[in-house]
């Protein structure tokens, strides 16, 4: 099925990808598919089979995209940004979420430089424009008990898909072109994410400036919020922070604050 906005100069191929991509790490090796059942997948594939730190996987497509607790990734072929990177960084276990905000932070300012736009982080995993999700991030690791073998952090961004009157996500969410109200580059817009990753991942250390970051794009921070966790207990309260860990600091009615770990829980607005 061909996209009403596809156009073969907007591939997301290394061809396209690589000139002038100058990262230090982040995509310096670039495996691109038409087709392929998740980059997530394969990313995990490849770096167990020692794939260098910063590799990318980027996909036209999916056939088995994945979100979190196994729910599904949607997006028509060529359309959107599908794609999950490798990350072998020096971090303990418990601060793997780090990676998810420093990717959430990439891809607000990669919108914002190449698209315009002003879009929010929604904890733990979200991006936000206009209300709806527009990039949704999965981060998956491989751990031992004390170190980090690999985490794989896959991002999708709707951008050149009429999501308005969609039947299940035209509710809930957003792409680039609805937004702008008109077609973006694909191409730039990886170019740009690629490069701000590996910007952000060399300051990966700096916890206070990365919190401070991620606060200033938080498009809840001082809000009432839900949380709803699997077993639909609802918490409500308002957002006020954020620890290094990555753990949302909310604020319930009574006064308490109560500290929630991400994972299986999901905030609603
Ligand atoms: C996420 O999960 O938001 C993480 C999504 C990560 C997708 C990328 S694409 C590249 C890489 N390879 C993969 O296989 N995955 C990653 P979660 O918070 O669980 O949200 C999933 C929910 O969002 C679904 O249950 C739908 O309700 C909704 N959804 C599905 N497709 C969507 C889309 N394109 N835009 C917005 N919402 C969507």
């Amino acid at each position: 099925m061909r996209h009403a906005m596809e156009s073969p100069a907007d591939r997301i191929t290394a061809e396209l990808v690589l000139p002038n991509l100058q990262t230090r790490v982040v995509g310096k090796t670039l495996h691109c598919f038409d087709s392929i059942d998740s980059t997530n997948l394969r990313a995990k594939q490849l770096a167990g089979a020692g794939a260098p730190d910063g590799t990318v996987v980027a996909a036209e497509h999916q056939t088995g995209g994945r979100g979190r607790l196994s729910r599904a990734w949607e997006a028509p072929p060529h359309s959107c940004i599908l794609c999950s990177i490798i990350f072998r960084p020096a971090l303990q276990p418990e601060d793997l979420f780090r990676l998810t905000m420093m990717a959430s932070i990439a891809v607000v300012d990669a919108l914002q430089t190449v698209a315009g736009i002003r879009a929010g982080i929604k904890w733990p995993n979200d991006v936000y424009a206009d209300d709806k999700k527009i990039c949704g991030i999965l981060t998956e690791t491989e751990c031992t008990a004390q170190a980090v073998q690999y985490a794989v952090v896959g991002i999708g961004i709707n951008v050149n898909w009429h999501l308005k009157g969609h039947r299940e996500l035209g509710g809930i969410a957003t792409s680039l072109s609805d937004v702008c109200g008109s077609a973006i580059s694909r191409v730039k817009l990886f170019q740009k994410l690629l490069r701000r990753l590996d910007m952000r991942y060399g300051s990966l250390h700096d916890r206070a400036g990365l919190n401070r970051e991620w606060l200033q794009r938080c498009m809840h921070l001082g809000r009432p919020v839900r949380i709803v966790s699997d077993e639909r207990k609802a918490l409500e309260g308002i957002a006020r922070d954020i620890t290094e860990q990555g753990h949302l600091l909310l604020e319930s009615a009574d006064g308490r604050m109560h500290e929630i770990i991400c994972g299986d829980v999901s905030l609603r607005l």
